[in-house]
């Protein structure tokens, strides 16, 4: 029976075992296919089960790991990636907090289990909240967050014999604790006459619901014995020379060759270099732009890297690609500067959510997504509220959509997430998050969090130190996070290198006064900026907008009104953006699930477009005001003219 912190620990389980330290050594490249590497993605259908024990233990209690799941009770299948909560008819598991198991029986190649310079690697996307991980019974990794990746070397393993299977066993817990990120916490309801014995639920202070399970894709790939890995690529420019700079790490031997070749698009070698690391040089190097900046926008080059070992079984090798953009990024006082230039953040708020797979990474949803952007004239989005699947960054270097990345750190407003544990957390979470990230022409400033309680003291001293760890990781990109907090109370502003400010005029005060806005919101600008003298970005405003909902004169929830208020913003944004403001991202992209409450008719509606992506009346208003920014400055014009006749989406 859960009753109290004994009971609050009997949900969390080992949420604190491990702690995914020992997983930071090393890199987390992103899983390619090449010469010398294989994939088996492992996604389709597994088998699934909610321990729903009065202490959710009995997995543990029981050893469901060490046989097949079905051996233990029912299973259901649940397909990867999703998230378990919305497949169902079962309300109980929608909303279950506790530990969940996945399990998957696979057959390796033969091949992959006979081969000992062989390495075989496990690789979860993403498993929300902490996972721990078992191959055939044997416990091989543990990792706490819900948005990273994790990997575990099973080389030893399925090498050990002659096997014909493999079972993969994943326990699942998405309970949250004042000290995860995010924050949460368990409320046990004790009052016998209103609540069954043992009743809790979970308590969060961010606006969308925790969907968990097994978010991304789970695969195996292989490498060799020796092999890369880690790159770390920082760019630059000298006159027109683009500057690559390069720093490899090889896991598996002292002794061996790095040869580095820079490729153009059309295959054309423009450099070469050997070593662990060196300055590569491109004459007349073309600049990876951002969308709606150039004719060619998001040029990309690949960074070959290919390791030879001289090991007793003879030589080995190995091959990796990287995708690689040549762009630099600076700021100002008022201007926020990709190769030299001017950029303003035309862009949206987004989530990974959707219909019935909730956080599940799904490609038409994805490919979806970026088609409305591109239509928008969007140019940019944050990873509201965490760090999104990788493919979407991919995709994002593809198509020149720049990128604010975005840390878990929302809801951190207790004086306890604010604690030296939860700040180590954070600091690790940073590291993951730049380690996996870091390659990433398209990301170009890091948010470590979205409204935390910034006014509260020991937020001082996190921010400080959190924003100079992040800095050390990458002294490459501007760092920020995202306040709602007033000017003269937020203690971690001084530190951040963008102001980045969320406001929600005439929606959540002075409800249905759309005349007070723009005396509202022109003060908030001049305050912070007389108070900082730093560039600033408006990061959320919106309403909530039911699609098909009309009220004229305007009417809260009605189309009208959503457009009316963005149009108020529009009016100081347009004063603005010619002095210091840099940038104005939409809450949000599109609608999503929340929390059940009498603020949220089923989710959240301040979407542009709704939850299944189709267009409410602020869509065509934002769009029309994206392209006209993106025709207004000279250089976006020859871009602007080329993408609408590709597209045929806008008359000049
Ligand atoms: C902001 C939060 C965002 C919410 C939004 C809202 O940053 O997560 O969804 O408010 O209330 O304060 O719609």
């Amino acid at each position: 029976m859960l009753r109290g912190p004994a009971g609050a620990w009997a949900v969390l389980g080992p949420l604190l075992w491990g702690c995914g330290l020992a997983l930071l050594q090393g890199g987390m490249l992103y899983p390619r296919e090449s010469r010398s590497r294989e994939r088996k993605e492992l996604n389709g259908l597994w088998s699934f089960r909610a321990d729903f024990s009065d202490n959710r233990r009995q997995g543990f209690e029981q050893q469901w790991y060490r046989a097949p799941l079905r051996e233990s009770g029912p299973t259901l299948d649940m397909p990867v990636p999703s998230s378990f909560n919305d497949v169902g008819q079962d309300g109980q598991l929608r909303s279950f907090v506790g530990w969940v198991w996945y399990e998957r029986e696979i057959t390796l190649p033969q091949r992959w289990t006979e081969d000992l310079g062989m390495r075989v690697v496990l690789r979860i996307g993403s498993a929300h909240y902490y996972a721990i991980v078992w191959v055939n019974g044997v416990h091989v990794a543990e990792h706490e967050g819900g948005h990273l990746p994790f990997e575990a070397d099973i080389s030893k393993l399925v090498q050990s014999g002659p096997l014909s299977s493999c079972r993969i066993t994943i326990a699942i817990n998405n309970t949250l604790s004042p000290h995860t990120l995010p924050p949460g916490t368990i409320l046990y309801k004790t009052d016998p006459s209103m609540y069954p014995k043992g009743y809790f639920v979970q308590n969060i202070k961010f606006d969308f619901f925790n969907y968990a399970g097994l978010h991304r894709t789970v695969l195996l790939y292989t490498t060799p014995t020796t092999y890369i890995d880690d790159i770390t690529v920082t760019t630059d420019m000298d006159q027109d020379i683009g500057l690559v700079n390069y720093q490899i790490v090889v896991q598996g031997s002292d002794h061996f060759q790095l040869d580095v070749r820079l490729l153009d698009e059309e295959g054309k070698v423009v450099a070469k270099g050997t070593g662990a690391q060196g300055l590569l040089q491109v004459p007349s190097a073309h600049l990876w732009w951002p969308y709606l900046m150039h004719e060619h926008p998001a040029y990309l080059y690949s960074l070959e890297v290919k390791l030879t070992a001289q090991m007793a079984v003879g030589p080995v090798s190995d091959f990796y690609t990287l995708p690689v953009g040549i762009r630099t990024v600076a700021i100002t006082e008022r201007q926020f500067l990709i190769n030299g230039k001017p950029f303003y953040f035309q862009g949206v708020n987004k989530h990974e959510d959707a219909d019935i797979r909730g956080k599940g990474f799904d490609w038409p949803l994805l490919v979806k997504d970026f088609n409305l952007l591109r239509w928008l004239g969007a140019n940019a989005f944050r990873t509201s509220h965490y760090p999104y699947a990788e493919e979407v960054l991919q995709l994002c270097d593809r198509y020149g959509i720049v990128v604010i990345d975005e840390s878990p750190g929302v809801g951190i407003v207790s004086v306890e997430s604010f604690s030296n544990v939860s700040l180590q957390h954070h600091l690790e979470v940073m590291e993951e998050m730049i380690r996996r990230d870091k390659n990433h022409p398209a990301v170009v400033m890091w948010s470590l969090a979205n409204e935390p309680a910034s006014f509260l003291k020991p937020a001082g001293y996190y921010f400080k130190t959190l924003i100079a760890h992040t800095k050390a990781l990458d002294p490459s990109r501007p760092v920020t996070f995202v306040t709602s907090t007033s000017y003269e109370a937020d203690l971690g502003a001084p530190y951040v290198d963008v102001i980045c400010v969320n406001s929600y005029y005439s929606w959540y005060h002075d409800y249905g006064h759309m005349e007070v806005i723009q005396l509202q919101l022109a003060t908030q600008f001049e305050n912070w900026h007389k108070a900082y003298q730093k560039p600033m970005i408006q990061s959320e405003y919106g309403a909530d907008t039911i699609a098909g909902f009309h009220e004229d004169p305007p009417l809260m929830f009605s189309e009208e009104y959503q457009k009316g208020l963005l149009e108020q913003y529009h009016a100081v944004l347009d004063q603005k953006r010619k002095e210091y403001v840099v940038g104005e991202l939409i809450w949000n992209f599109a609608d999503f699930m929340t929390n059940q409450s009498p603020l949220r008719m089923i989710g959240n509606r301040k979407g542009i477009f709704t939850r299944q992506r189709q267009p409410k009346s602020a869509a065509f208003l934002l769009r029309e005001r994206y392209w006209k920014l993106a025709n207004e400055t000279r250089y976006h014009q020859s871009a602007v003219k080329s993408q609408c006749v590709g597209n045929s989406l806008f008359t000049v």
